[in-house]
């Protein structure tokens, strides 16, 4: 079975799942999993027969909390603050909660037991970019990321100097491994040292990007990446043009699923790239996807490979390889869960 699989589905692997279960990793895992299969026959509406249903200022974000993510963005814009400040501050709805094991506080640790969290915040406008990958002890790792962006000359810092930086910055350092995610750790620790090689269901990245009256783009992506990863472990999440890319004239796109397998193809760049070529962002979504399942020479199903996407115009779309997969979309009339296009 490869790696994805047992991600994925560890009921597809009965000693994995009775790891998982009898070590009651995350029972919210378990949870999830069991919500998403339910939700596979949702009766959310398809996200290309909504798709211009939509009108100017939109946000579209990854998997179901992210309606709370885009309705927190909508009221931040509707208040009258900058489009910026809408998807930073609404990525913060997932960074803070802590029942959420991907993101931010609450988000499972590495295999050493630390919470490594990575982001990036890209604006359409001249593709300004700021990102930070392996930060320790900040549980919004969306603002360092923007103030990367913001107030250096770079794009990207990393580990230590992340931290170093965020200090200086003034973000308040804390702890951010809650009993809940410690306990998941100390129950996959002991499965493999009884040589169980247990994993989790644990997969939710926010991504988010919004989309302003004025046709200004700003994207955000954050995650504390695949749970129990090798320590130092980068995904796909903090790098342009893999785990988000927004350009101004064109649209944006952003990720979640398995990093290795979307950093490779520089995924949310692909998309905007076929955007650009006049596909509408489901169309380039799907593409995007079929050229890393031919890259890979193997099924989608096997991928674990997600994206949302949407263009200057305000039109939005989704794919995904994951069943359980949704997107959220809000703007000033409507918030919805979708389900994306799915690739088998
Ligand atoms: C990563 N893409 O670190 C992230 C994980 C993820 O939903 O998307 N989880 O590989």
């Amino acid at each position: 079975m490869r790696y994805e699989e047992t991600l994925r589905n560890p009921e597809r692997n009965p000693m994995k799942r009775r790891v998982l279960l009898q070590a009651g990793v995350a029972a919210t895992s378990v949870a999830t999993t069991a919500m998403r299969s339910a939700n596979a026959q949702d009766g959310n509406p398809e996200v290309g027969a909504i798709a211009d249903s939509f009108s100017r200022p939109v946000f579209i974000a990854t998997w179901n909390f992210g309606q709370a993510a885009c309705e927190r963005s909508r009221e931040v814009l509707l208040g009258g603050g900058s489009l910026k400040d809408a998807v930073e501050r609404g990525i913060h709805v997932a960074e803070l909660d802590a029942s959420n094991h991907s993101v931010g506080y609450g988000g499972f640790p590495n295999a050493q037991g630390v919470v490594q969290l990575d982001a990036c915040f890209m604006d359409g406008l001249r593709q300004q970019a700021g990102s930070v990958a392996a930060l320790e002890g900040f549980p919004n790792p969306i603002s360092v990321a923007r103030r990367v962006m913001e107030t250096t000359p770079h794009v990207m810092l990393v580990g230590d100097d992340a931290v170093a930086f965020a200090k200086k910055q003034g973000f308040q350092p804390q702890d951010l491994l809650t009993e809940e995610a410690r306990l998941g750790w100390e129950r996959w620790k002991t499965a493999q040292q009884q040589g169980e090689s247990a994993t989790t269901d644990s997969h939710d990245t926010i991504s988010l990007l919004g989309l302003n009256a004025d046709g200004h783009i700003v994207g955000g992506c954050s995650t504390s990446g695949l749970a129990f990863k090798l320590p130092g472990r980068v995904g796909d999440s903090p790098i342009i043009g893999s785990g988000l890319y927004v350009d101004g004239e064109v649209g944006a796109a952003g990720a979640t699923g398995v990093g290795e397998n979307i950093m490779r193809y520089c995924g949310c760049f692909l998309i905007v790239e076929f955007m650009r070529q006049g596909m509408s962002p489901t169309e380039a979504c799907a593409a995007a996807i079929r050229r890393i399942a031919a890259g890979e020479q193997r099924p989608a199903s096997e991928l674990s490979v997600n994206f949302v996407a949407l263009n200057k115009a305000g039109q939005v779309g989704a794919a995904g390889t994951d069943k359980g997969f949704r997107c959220a979309v809000v703007d000033g009339r409507q918030s919805l869960v979708a389900r994306p296009q799915l690739l088998q």
